[in-house]
């Protein structure tokens, strides 16, 4: 085990109450509709434009190019206003200590997040210097469940991906570190049963039992 590719939404911080807050806004101005809960978890992970499709397939409702990308725009500018106040104190519990720990035994820590706030988000949390690269979802063809993004985050820390541990918090994240050959580390519940190890919160992830979910899998 070379590398550590994070997620960041769900198991750095988490920012999703923000994203289905601003989504459920959005849609409530322009359409005067809700969401249902399920479709936080289907938006997950998924890059923004995606996210928008799946919510304007889920309401039957069809715009022009402009007002896609206008509804992608102020989407994001009012997630971006809630994250004003995002601080050192909402790392999620043992992520901070997790880093540290990868670091001192020279595991190379990526980002390989959806977000394209991802780089904001980590200056706001304090955390830039406890990584060595960030991968650009700007620049990948295909988001989570593709692997692109993964592949990108190994790429950058000049790691196989097969070296590489992934940790992620959605469905579509873990199918993502699977097709990008690395070990996939699941925080969450029964919806990751198809990551490699499962962890039930952030505070159960520690190096000592990553470390040993890779061994297992690479002696399989
Ligand atoms: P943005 P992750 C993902 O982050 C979120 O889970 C998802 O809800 C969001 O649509 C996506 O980032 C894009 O975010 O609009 O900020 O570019 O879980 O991959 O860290
Ligand atoms: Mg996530």
């Amino acid at each position: 085990m070379k590398g550590a590719l994070f997620d960041l939404d769900g198991v750095i911080t988490d920012t999703a109450i923000y994203h289905f807050a601003a989504w459920c806004q959005l849609v409530k101005t322009h359409f005067d509709a809700d969401l249902p809960d399920e479709l936080e978890e289907k938006t997950k992970g998924v890059s923004r434009e995606d996210s928008l499709q799946i919510i304007l397939d889920y309401l039957d409702i069809k715009v022009s190019k402009e007002k896609f990308a206008a509804l992608a725009a102020e989407k994001n500018q009012l997630y971006v206003h809630t994250l004003e106040n995002l601080s050192q104190n909402d790392i999620l519990p043992g992520i901070s200590e997790l880093l540290i720990d990868l670091k001192q035994h020279g595991i190379k820590i990526a980002l390989a997040s959806a977000s394209k706030n991802g780089p904001f988000i980590l200056k706001k949390l304090g955390l830039t210097n406890s990584f060595d690269a960030i991968a650009d979802p700007a620049k990948i063809t295909s988001g989570k469940p593709a692997p692109d993004i993964f592949l990108a985050a190994a790429f950058a820390l000049a790691i196989s991906p097969y070296d590489c541990v992934g940790i992620e918090d959605s469905i579509a994240g873990v199918t993502a570190i699977n097709k990008a050959g690395s070990v996939s580390i699941g925080v969450g519940e029964d919806e990751l049963n198809h990551a490699n190890k499962r962890f039930k919160t952030t505070s159960d992830l520690n190096y000592q039992d990553i470390k040993k979910a890779w061994q297992a899998y690479h002696r399989n």
